[in-house]
């Protein structure tokens, strides 16, 4: 059996728009419209956010509010490590995508020795570094940080000192050495990138599962793909952005993104990717209530987490 527990993290300091911290309380809402007993069933533990920042300026053009956006990574990773410790199965929800990579270094701080995949469903490749984002908001840098990677050959821009040593920093958090490596990195449904993240993917050769390829193979055939080229990984970490869906049910996200996934298509691949005994957590981000109506965006991530969760609670 596994041992579910939620973690809540409402930080939205990382994202470009207000109101992804309210995300969460969306999902809640969600669910007793739904009549659903979903957070009655797990006892829930919150991690703590430090939204302050956005009322204190920001210094950090290029990296926006990364000492506060230290801070919460910082805070997830002892979380997700304590857990992972513990054996426990985090369900992450949190606001912002950064958080992401404090648990990704959680995970890997706990089982330093098992090579851990990454299976990353969203619209974006989440690549950037302070030296290459064309926004400064650092929801489009988690995965940059767990490869530990400036990409200087792409460099855009030119941090100030101060902000260069939180980015390294945060790259550290956990260890020094990188937390996973490219080739352990799975993409699904990645379709809004800038030529910095692109030199990446090719260099790499990071491969994404598009939205068409799912659509042609078939959702079982494409949830085999993936696992199969995460074959060496002893463990796997599923992160879904919900902009990977598409903008018909995403309009409550901040940056939605046509062509992506139905709600049914998302289901099926979360419900198939967590059958993986390998799996030890899985995350949802990004819900925006402020952005919506009538909740909507939320009522359709509920039923991905019910649905998924079900499937993982099934399965062992
Ligand atoms: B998300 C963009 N690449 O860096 C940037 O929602 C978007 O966590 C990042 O995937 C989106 O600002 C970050 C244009
Ligand atoms: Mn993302
Ligand atoms: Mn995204
Ligand atoms: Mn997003």
């Amino acid at each position: 059996m596994r041992d579910i527990k939620l973690v809540e993290v409402r930080s939205e300091l990382a994202a470009g728009t207000r109101g992804a911290s309210m995300g969460i309380d969306a999902l809640k809402v969600a669910s007793l419209d739904k009549k659903s007993d979903f957070f009655t069933k797990f006892d829930p533990v919150n991690v703590k956010d430090a939204n302050d920042y956005l009322w204190r300026g920001n210094e950090h053009p290029y990296a926006k509010h990364i000492d506060g956006v230290y801070e919460v990574i910082h805070n997830v990773y002892t979380t997700i490590r304590d857990l992972r410790e513990k054996r426990k199965f985090p369900i992450v929800l949190a606001g912002d995508h950064s958080t992401a990579a404090g648990t990704i270094m959680g995970i890997k701080a706990a089982h330093p020795e098992r090579k851990l995949g990454v299976i990353w469903i969203d619209a974006h490749a989440d690549l950037h570094s302070p030296f290459t984002s064309p926004s400064g908001n650092m929801h489009g840098m988690p995965l940059a940080m767990c490869l530990g990677i400036d990409n200087l050959e792409q460099k855009l821009n030119d941090p100030l000192p101060g902000t260069v040593a939180y980015w390294d920093k945060l790259k550290n958090i956990g260890g020094e050495k990188p937390k996973i490596s490219p080739e352990d990195i799975v993409f699904i449904g990645v379709r809004d990138t800038e030529y910095p993240e692109n030199y990446l993917i090719e260099k790499y050769g990071i491969t994404n599962i598009s939205v068409a390829e799912l659509r042609t193979s078939g959702i079982p055939s494409a949830a085999s793909k993936v696992l199969d080229r995460l074959k060496a990984c002893d463990q796997i970490y599923i992160s879904f952005d919900v902009d990977s869906l598409d903008t018909s049910i995403s309009k409550g996200t901040g940056t939605p993104v046509p062509d992506g996934l139905t709600l049914s298509e998302a289901v099926q691949l979360n419900e198939a990717l967590i059958k993986d005994k390998r799996v030890c957590a899985w995350e949802i981000v990004e819900v925006n209530p402020t952005l919506d109506t009538e909740n909507a965006m939320a009522e359709n991530a509920f039923e991905i987490l019910e649905s998924t969760t079900r499937s993982l609670v099934q399965n062992f």
